[in-house]
């Protein structure tokens, strides 16, 4: 039964053939996330053993979300690794299956299947190359590189010998990687000569050379070999990749770890200027992987799952990387972008390795929509089974686009909410248990205690429907534990606002029938195809330029992006605003942060609204940049009201 997606009222729900095949139904749902709210001990400790541990855990959580001691371990007092867990422990089951299917950008080149044997020896030729640059345990390993396998090999060799990696998605510039890089104080930082995307090459090489005179002499660089262009080269610094591995021995012993020493930092935008690095470890987190992977996603043997992220994001960690091949799982890892060749690529790639399982952003739903659906109608797709998305909210138009286009309506959606932070899935129906509705994400995963705040008192709203800010109540293993040199500002950050909850930065409905609704981020970060983004990343990057005295960044609806990037700049008194100045701030902008984050409006603003005390409305920016003037509010208590009033008649066009 399927009802008109316009209306909220719209539910959807499982199918039984879905409900009799999946891992969990409805009964079972219930009885497990009652269970595992009633005593988290037991039913952790219970799930954690669904990966190895050399040392057996006895406690299973140590948690506090009390301002002045905010804590979070999860199987302390285990030991455990996270690569052997990924691949050595399939050796003696599925050595000859497939880990990771691998597309390259262009069609017409061969795709690649991984066996796990051959990830096996991939990676502990890569952990050896590692160690022979001097890399050991507890030390920061940089990964700039296209989704090419040399990126899971990558992470996964940093897993074995115990070092942490940080990712830095390919699209971000120079400055951006360098910050990085400095940031974690990394040792070694790998990359490739260029990065294939949608038909175009980026110099990858060339921007960590650039990078890289603004880092301590002593960081190395390994450099993979993926388009065999030409690249400058420093004798000492820079490191062969595809030299060494022909010299690198087969195995290496992966080296024991506590469940709580860090995996990975992953950089990601915040409300204020400088990105935070989100610190994962390694137990709790691969516990929570591997559980939501199998259980969202309804994963199982002979399925082929395909997540579309880049593993420069936290989705690629989790959900290319360590949660399938945790799973014993068959992956696919992409190259390219959804429009090259043509708008068909998705699925033309959906049907030539059978995926079972489809996992991407609004955003490519929305740009391909828009496109038609001959693209997806002349592809067969009749191996798809389950359908997912992540990053934003969808609108219920390409919510019911992806349902009937690409699902044929026999799909189900799962509409993921998490973050960076949360490692893994927290609110999502699951397919066998759930009804579905287009734009909603439904239900906590098991553990996952959701509450609805309001945001001026701060107490929790127990009536429904509601809406107000998402936070949660209690952790969950695949929590971040910190911010890596900053602890303070991790409790500043998530525990500060709302003491004794974990503060999401959401805002969130909750329906009638209880079930959760992203309404988006209440605090001054935008969410532009899906990547998260500080607009006060982007005012700094402005404000850097000579030509600019001040800037204001907000969101604005963009029927494809999603938010887009709306920029309010005030020139230094000696510049005069042209089109060629515009031009020139977009290409800084790009420079400065990555293509992500170029501008999509620049409107000159001769003044910006202000309180008496300084402080910017970005209240009314937003308000201005969506083109609502009926709802600008009090502006009494700006410094100068008549500010607004020439915003509104220069506003740009969006
Ligand atoms: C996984 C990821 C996190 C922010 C998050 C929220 C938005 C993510 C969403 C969603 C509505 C969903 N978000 N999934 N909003 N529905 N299913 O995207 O991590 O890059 O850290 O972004 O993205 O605003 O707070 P990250």
């Amino acid at each position: 039964m399927t009802k008109p997606a316009q209306s909220e009222s719209a539910v959807f729900p499982p199918s039984p053939e879905m409900t009799a095949h999946a891992h969990v139904d409805a009964a079972k749902y219930d009885a497990m996330y009652a269970a595992s709210v009633a005593d988290p001990e037991a039913f952790w400790g219970e799930h954690g053993k669904r990966i190895d541990w050399i040392k057996p855990f006895s406690q299973v959580r140590n948690v506090s979300f009390q301002p002045g001691n905010i804590n979070i371990e999860w199987y302390g007092d285990g030991t455990m690794n996270v690569a052997a867990n990924c691949i050595d422990r399939h050796l003696a089951t599925r050595a000859d299956q497939t880990a990771i299917i691998f597309e390259p950008d262009d069609p017409n080149e061969a795709a690649e299947h991984i066996s796990y044997a051959q990830l096996h020896r991939r990676v502990c030729r890569m952990a050896n190359i590692l160690e022979t640059m001097g890399v050991r345990k507890g030390d920061r390993v940089v990964i700039y590189l296209p989704m090419i396998p040399e990126a899971a090999y990558a992470m996964l060799a940093c897993a074995r010998i115990g070092a942490i990696h940080s990712i830095v998605f390919a699209g971000f510039s120079p400055d951006a990687l360098a910050a990085r890089i400095n940031g974690c104080d990394a040792k070694v930082v790998i990359t490739a000569d260029h990065a294939p995307r949608g038909g175009r090459t980026s110099p990858l090489k060339s921007n960590t050379d650039a990078a890289l005179l603004h880092c301590k002499e002593s960081v190395k660089c390994l450099v993979v070999k993926r388009t065999g262009e030409q690249t400058t080269w420093i004798d000492g610094r820079d490191h062969d990749y595809n030299e060494m591995v022909l010299e690198a021995n087969d195995y290496s012993r992966p080296v024991e770890m506590s469940a709580e020493d860090p995996l990975f930092i992953l950089y990601t935008s915040g409300s204020t200027g400088q990105p935070k690095g989100v610190v994962h470890t390694s137990g709790g987190y691969l516990v929570y992987a591997a559980m939501t992977h199998e259980i969202t996603f309804d994963y199982h043997d002979g399925d082929v799952f395909w997540c579309t992220a880049d593993v420069g994001w936290v989705t690629g960690h989790s959900y290319i990387v360590y949660g399938p091949l945790a799973n014993g799982a068959t992956t696919v890892m992409f190259e390219g972008v959804p429009t090259y060749p043509d708008a068909s690529r998705f699925w033309q790639v959906c049907e030539k390795h059978k995926v079972t399982q489809f996992y991407t952003a609004p955003t490519a739903i929305r740009a391909l929509m828009g496109q038609g659906k001959g693209f997806v109608e002349k592809c067969d797709l009749s191996s798809l089974r389950l359908l997912g998305t992540v990053g934003e909210p969808i609108n219920p138009e390409a919510w019911t686009w992806y349902n009937d286009v690409v699902g044929k309506g026999k799909c189900p959606i799962v509409d993921t909410w998490w973050q960076t932070e949360t490692g893994g899935h927290l609110l999502t129906p699951l397919p066998g248990a759930h009804a579905t509705k287009p734009g909603a994400a439904m239900k906590p995963f098991f553990g996952v205690q959701p509450v609805v705040l309001d945001p001026q008192s701060g107490e929790e709203i127990h009536e429904t429907p509601t809406e107000g800010v998402l936070c949660l109540k209690d952790s969950w293993p695949g929590q971040m534990r910190t911010i890596w040199g900053d602890h303070d500002r991790f409790e500043k950050t998530y525990f500060s606002d709302y003491k004794g909850y974990y503060f999401s930065g959401d805002g969130c409905r909750r329906d009638s029938d209880g079930d959760y609704w992203i309404t988006g981020r209440v605090d001054d970060v935008i969410n532009v195809s899906g990547h998260r983004m500080g607009t006060a990343e982007v005012e700094s990057a402005l404000v850097a330029h000579v030509a600019v005295a001040e800037a204001a960044v907000v969101g604005y609806p963009h029927p494809i992006k999603g938010q887009g990037i709306y920029c309010y700049v005030t020139l230094m008194n000696d510049q005069e605003p042209s089109e060629e100045l515009r031009k020139a701030l977009r290409t800084w902008v790009r420079t400065e942060i990555g293509p992500i984050a170029s501008p999509d409006v620049i409107q000159w603003a001769p003044g910006l609204p202000k309180t008496r005390s300084g402080k910017i409305m970005r209240r009314i920016l937003r308000k201005i940049a969506e083109d609502d003037y009926g709802a600008l509010g009090d502006t009494s208590t700006l410094a100068d009201p008549s500010v607004v009033d020439e915003l509104i008649a220069n506003r740009a066009k969006t």
